[in-house]
Parts: C-alpha cells; structure tokens; sequence
C-alpha cells in the first residue's frame, strides 16, 4: 500500500514533578530537605530516512508518543527523563499542524480543502534531517532545590511541565523523480518492470494498477532515479471520475511526467487523441501541472498498427520528445533510460 498523505497525532511526554522530601536518619531528628527534581518528558522527532518512500508506517499506527519523565524521589533522587520517541519520514515530506484549538477539535475533523485551517511546520527534504515536532516537558523542581541559608526547610516544589501535542498532517511532496502517465492498459507497469527491479502487476484488463509503486532505475556511476507507476487515468478524471482526483494527486509529486500511449489502439482508439485527452484533463485538474517537463512514450510499437501512428504523434507533437518502445519485448529501453539519466539522473543523498 503506498500512503503519500497521513495524519498523526503526536505528543511528548510531561516532566516529571520534583518532590518534597525530608531526610530520614537514624539520631538525626530533624533531617533537611531532600525531595528530587522530575526527569524531562521525552521529544517527538522525525528524522528523514531515505530507505523508506512513503507513510505506510503511520497508516497502522498513526501515533507518536513519547514517554513522561519520572517524578524525582526521596534523596534527591531525579527522576528518569521519558524516552525520546522517533518517527522516520521519508524525504520530501510536508509537515502541517492543525490550528483546531483542542486535540479533540483537529481529530474530530477530516481533511478537506475547506473544512480545516492548517500551519505548515517544516519542509523536510535531506536524508538524515532531524526536527523536534513536540517538546518534552520541562522537570519540576525538588524541595531539596529552594534551601537557603535563612529557609532549610522549604516545601516549595514545582510541577512538571506538560509536553507539546498537536495532530499533524504528513504529505508526501515528492514521490519519484519521474510519473509514469496514461490510461488504463497502456502499459506503465511493464515498463516499470522492464526499467527497474520493481515486480508491479500486469494484465490485459484496466486498472489493474490501483496504488503508484515506485522503482529505482539504476545508471552506471552509481547514478539513478525513481519512476512512480501511477493508475490509469481516464477521461473526466479532473471532475474525480474514476478515483481521478486520487491519481491525479500523485501526478503532481513528480518531476517529469512520462506520458505512455499504447499506440497499436487494437480497440479502435486513437492513440493521438487519446494523449490529447490526457493532456486536457491534467490541465483542467491542474493548470501549472500542464506545465511541468513532459515527454512521449510510444509504446507497444511491436504492433502493427503502430507505425503508422507514430507518424501521425510527430506531426501532432513536433515539439515534444517522442521515445517509441516496446515494454513488452524491451526494445528502445536502452534509448529511454539513457533519457532519464540525463533528465533526472542523480546520485543518491546519503
Ligand atoms: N504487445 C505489447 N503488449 C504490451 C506492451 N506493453 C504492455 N503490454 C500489454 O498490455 C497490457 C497492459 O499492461 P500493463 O503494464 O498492466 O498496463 P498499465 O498501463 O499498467 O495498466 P493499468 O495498471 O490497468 O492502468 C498487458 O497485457 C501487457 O502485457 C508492449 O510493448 N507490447
Ligand atoms: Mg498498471
């Protein structure tokens, strides 16, 4: 399951509370104060791990907690500060904290464009990137700490503090480097089998892809790049027919979008409207997503019918970078791996 968007609740623990204590010792009747301090609550970070690419994590458990800190003890013991809890987010991820005024308030609603105020918080985007998303509560202080010399016997003590706590959105900004893009059938997923060592299914039926996985396409120098197999989308996809809005969404996580065309169109379809179809959709959903850097690819160019259309592709498309290729019997891969080595090639951060 690829989760791009979560909610989360996080909270850090509270401090511990100092105490009030009073040395006990044999022959010694009035013994001076000795109550501890409280432990620090622990923190909530999140650290960008670049092994992980999406939020599945927090899908099953969407809670960060870290532990309390210990009320201090007799002998001016203090107490143990709460564990730090750590949550890994994969980079490219966008931190919003609700802006409801309770908890209760921001769990209570859902996401929508209008129903609830969100802050962004950060942007974290380098492997290794630490942000402290909650703050532990501050220790009390123990009786022992306010002797003086004109008061040995203080009962002053303080509380610990409470640790933050907010529900918080995590959205994932980026997916891949490269989206494969089309409709249903096109062929996506056997390119992205054919391209990296990802295994996506395949089958002669549409939508069989219903969830983007993403593969890394390896380059020699270490070098490489993701591609996102993304659903099939269909026509009416901006007005969210067919789960439109969903696919659409993680179109915009991408750098470059790869638009496959089956270009036989054994069922009658014109391979040539069909892009032009796609296009409008992604323009109306989106209008700066119709501007991001695209290109062609031509595929399923082992069958008959495919020739003849490619012609016609150039002659639509003279500005557009066209890459005819046979996903099935890997022809023109070499071509279109060499592409996206110059186009979003990288070596990997950390
Ligand atoms: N002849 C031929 N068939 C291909 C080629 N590429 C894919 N196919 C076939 O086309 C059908 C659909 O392929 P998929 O890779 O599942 O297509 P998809 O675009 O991922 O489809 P959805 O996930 O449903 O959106 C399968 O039967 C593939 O074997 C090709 O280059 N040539
Ligand atoms: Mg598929």
């Amino acid at each position: 399951m690829f989760i791009d968007h979560i909610r989360i609740l996080a909270k850090a623990g509270d401090g511990g509370d100092g105490i009030v204590s009073w040395r006990r010792e044999k022959f010694v009747p009035q013994g001076g104060p000795d109550g501890g301090d409280g432990g620090a609550g622990g923190n909530v970070i999140l650290v960008v791990d670049h092994s992980t690419d999406n939020l599945r994590a927090y899908h099953y458990d969407p809670k960060l907690v870290a532990e309390n800190g210990r009320h201090g003890g007799g002998r001016r013991k203090t107490g143990r500060g709460g564990k730090t809890v750590i949550g890994k987010v994969p980079p490219g991820t966008v931190v919003y904290r609700s802006t409801a005024a309770t908890t209760a308030d921001a769990v209570a609603m859902e996401r929508s464009d209008e129903g609830i105020d969100l802050e962004p918080v950060v942007d974290l985007t380098e492997d290794g990137q630490r942000f402290v998303l909650c703050q532990g509560g501050q220790p009390g202080k123990g009786n022992w700490h306010f002797r003086t010399p004109t008061n040995r016997a203080p009962t002053e003590h303080t509380l610990g503090t409470p640790g933050e706590q907010g529900v918080f959105y995590l959205e994932l900004r980026r997916i891949a480097d490269a989206g494969l893009v089309g409709f249903p059938n096109a062929g996506k997923s056997t390119l992205l089998g054919k391209l990296s060592a990802a295994k996506p299914k395949v089958a002669s039926y549409p939508f069989t892809t219903l969830q983007p996985s993403v593969g890394v396409v390896e380059f020699p120098g270490f070098r490489r790049c993701t591609v996102a197999d993304i659903p099939g989308l269909i026509e009416g996809a901006h007005a969210n027919r067919g789960l439109g809005h969903e696919f659409l969404r993680h179109i915009t996580r991408c750098r470059v979008l790869l638009f496959v065309v089956d270009m036989a169109a054994v069922d009658g379809r014109d391979p040539v409207s069909d892009l032009e179809v796609l296009r409008r959709e992604i323009k109306e959903y989106d209008e700066e997503l119709s501007r991001f850097p695209w290109k062609i690819i031509a595929n399923k160019m082992d069958l008959e019918a495919s020739a003849d259309n490619l012609a016609a592709f150039r002659l639509r498309f003279p500005k557009t970078e066209i890459i005819p290729i046979s996903a099935d019997q890997g022809t023109g891969i070499d071509e279109l791996r060499h592409i996206l080595d110059n186009e979003v090639g990288h070596r990997p951060t950390g």
